[in-house]
């Protein structure tokens, strides 16, 4: 399959991550940043491995999601999300930059909802955990459309608060697969960081 190699060579390169719950649009962001044709679905659970994609001086990785939306209880999630840590920790030498993809326009829900029950909210609980093993981590706050023009900055000052509970200030980009500019916003992002570290920006 087009970008999947477990022979581990293409494993030696940095590794790029975009990880997240699951339907929050990893997929969709790969492909809109890519162009390659990764899975995308409307149920969660669409990617069920993860994707490397060789881009030259990177792999970026599309991961499975670690815990389906609304409604799912700690231990369903808690389960599906341990094949998943474990997997980033093991890569943790070669991982350059996570992308930590958030559906925004579900995001103050779901954290009112956790947090009622007195649980960290799971987003929030894996910004920490990505904070610790990568490099450097960019959330992108995706489906932006979803989200009303008047609630746009109430809604990223929430996600800032959040995440800065737990780990360093946030290096938040707001995108959406149906904007092009924004997706550009993210790439641009991801190259100014392979340019710092002094590798060549890929020609996705
Ligand atoms: N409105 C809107 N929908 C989006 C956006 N990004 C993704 N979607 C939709 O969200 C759904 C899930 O997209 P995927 O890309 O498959 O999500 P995923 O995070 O890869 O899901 P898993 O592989 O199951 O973890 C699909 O119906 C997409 O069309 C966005 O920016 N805006
Ligand atoms: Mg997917």
């Amino acid at each position: 399959m087009q970008g999947q190699d477990h022979s581990g060579n293409e494993l030696n390169k940095p590794l790029v991550v975009v990880a997240g719950r699951s339907n929050v649009g990893k997929s969709s962001l790969v492909r809109a940043l890519t162009g390659k044709r990764v899975r995308i679905g409307k149920r969660p659970g669409t990617t069920g491995h993860e994707e490397l994609i060789d881009l030259e001086s990177i792999v970026l990785v599309d991961m499975p999601g670690f815990g389906y939306a609304a409604g799912k209880d700690r231990a369903a999630i808690n389960r599906l999300k341990t094949g998943i840590v474990h997997r980033l920790e093991n890569w943790e030498r070669r991982l350059l930059i996570a992308i930590l993809v958030i559906d925004v326009s579900l995001f103050r829900e779901l954290v009112e909802r956790w947090e009622s029950r007195n649980e960290v909210p799971v987003d929030v609980e894996f910004y920490g955990f990505l904070s610790e093993i990568s490099q450097y981590v960019i959330v992108a706050a995706n489906k932006t459309d979803k989200v009303a023009n008047k609630d746009k900055s109430d809604e990223f000052g929430f996600l800032r608060m959040k995440l800065s509970e737990v780990g360093q200030a946030p290096d938040i980009i707001p995108v959406s697969v149906r904007d092009a500019e924004s997706i550009r916003d993210l790439r641009v992002r991801i190259e100014s960081i392979l340019k710092q570290e002094g590798l060549e920006v890929p020609s996705w």
